[in-house]
């Protein structure tokens, strides 16, 4: 039996470590296991009968599920906390969940509530039954009036984000869900920024997004806005929506990059002239001359046949305010730590990477990475157009990369692990600051 908690911090008793039995009447769920690797009873919490996966990602798992007092579909989210251990991703997923306990609207998965045992958290979530937008692209070629629909609802979905201080940052089909009336529903809020993370200068500074989505003010690494960032990748969604296929794409990633960073796309031949013009504006390469939220909501293209959608709150899942915001993260953060254990060495060896756009030949970048490594002591290997540092007999390792991004801009890929990563940090950073592109707003936008 282990310990299960619920949002408003009570507890109450439940086996969900014994392995799945044939009792499930769902096909799939038999040997359903959580993000963590482990074993889920069908019957999880006495409160839900789990059905099959939806879908998994590095983090988590995501079933089909019925409420057993009600028979309703939900998804349920299991996240490793063993994972999630490690502390910034531990304070993403609680983002995750304090983001989502506050948004809602009609075009976002609501988040019903949060369990927990010793090994997982698990989300409790709107169930939208349409699955993937993204499965609907690949089978069909939208119309522009079916593309224009689903991008006022993400619009609509965005604007609302916003209002509440709140960034996606991760936008792209996978994320957009579709319910029983193949009306659109956005979820994953796993990689979006409060205002609150902003720094003196009010831009975001964490590199995050899926390459063929991020904007190319996210590749100079100099801080970004969060609102001009998800503009960017609703433009792609509204691209993809229309063609089928993405804007900006390629096998090689540097060549990808390198379209990104000029807004240089085409249109299929399909695509009305008004559809064009908009795209152009959205997809604007230049972030100050990009077209904003407030500026979409009037356009004449997005306009048509689009009534301003409401927020009714659904009663039945309504969260009891207690007035008390930080109640629930108390709970979670108990539950989450309670193991005891510092499973933080666990994850040394997990490599992050981080990047920065420079004018400076790769020479002089290699040259200033060798001269700090010198002063720490630390070993230096040339490899290709690039070097690896490594200290201790390669307990700890930075590398750098360097790829050509323009005629002019190189992009700068650092990966680190274990305490290269604090020595980056604090000393080569610093080393390498000057180096760094700083983009000239252009009058013309591109
Ligand atoms: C809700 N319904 C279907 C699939 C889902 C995947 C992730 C999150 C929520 C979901």
């Amino acid at each position: 039996m282990s310990e299960i908690t619920n949002e408003s911090g009570s507890s109450m008793s439940s086996d969900t470590s014994t392995a799945a039995s044939s009792s499930s009447s769902h096909s799939g769920a038999a040997t359903a296991a959580g993000g963590g690797g482990e074993e889920l009873s069908p019957n999880l919490f006495k409160k839900y009968e789990l059905g099959r996966l939806l879908g998994c990602g590095a983090f988590a798992k995501v079933y089909h599920a019925r409420v057993i007092r009600n028979g309703q579909s939900v998804a349920i989210k299991a996240i490793s906390k063993q994972r999630i251990q490690m502390g910034k991703l531990a304070a993403n997923i609680k983002q995750e969940i304090s983001i989502m306990r506050r948004l809602r609207h009609p075009h976002i998965v609501t988040l019903h509530e949060v369990l927990a045992t010793k090994t997982n958290v698990y989300c409790v979530l709107e169930f939208a039954k349409g699955g993937e937008l993204f499965a609907k692209i690949a089978k069909y070629r939208f119309s522009e009036e079916l593309s224009r629909k689903y991008f006022q609802q993400l619009i609509s979905a965005v604007d609302y984000c916003h209002s509440h201080g709140v960034f996606h940052r991760d936008l792209k089909p996978e994320n957009l869900l579709l319910d029983e009336n193949w009306d659109l529903k956005i979820t994953d809020f796993g990689l979006s920024a409060v205002t609150g993370q902003t720094r003196q200068d009010g831009l975001l500074h964490t590199l995050c997004g899926t390459p063929a989505y991020v904007a190319p003010e996210i590749l100079a690494k100099k801080g970004y806005d969060g609102a001009k960032i998800d503009v960017w990748s609703c433009g792609v969604i509204l691209y993809v929506l229309n063609a089928g296929y993405l804007p900006f794409n390629d096998t090689n990633l540097m060549a990808m990059y390198r379209k990104i960073y000029k807004g240089e796309f085409r249109c299929p031949k399909w695509t009305s002239p008004e559809l064009r013009q908009f795209l152009s504006r959205v997809l604007d390469p230049n972030p100050s001359t990009r077209i904003t939220i407030h500026e979409i909501l009037n356009d004449q293209w997005f306009r048509k046949g689009y009534k301003d959608i409401n927020y009714p709150i659904d009663k039945q899942f309504e969260f009891k305010e207690s007035g008390d915001e930080s109640r629930f993260l108390n709970a979670f953060d108990l539950i989450s730590y309670s193991t005891g254990a510092d499973l933080s060495v666990l994850f040394d060896y997990h490599v992050k990477s981080e990047m920065f756009v420079s004018e400076k030949s790769p020479a002089t970048i290699i040259g200033r990475v060798e001269a700090a490594a010198e002063e720490e002591g630390m070993g230096v290997t040339k490899k290709g157009m690039g070097v690896r540092l490594h200290g201790q007999n390669w307990k700890y390792v930075i590398m750098v990369e360097i790829n050509r991004l323009t005629e002019e801009l190189v992009v700068v890929e650092v990966k680190t692990s274990g305490f290269g990563r604090d020595l980056w940090r604090d000393k080569f950073k610093l080393a390498v600051n000057d180096l760094v592109y700083v983009p000239q707003p252009s009058l013309s936008g591109h």
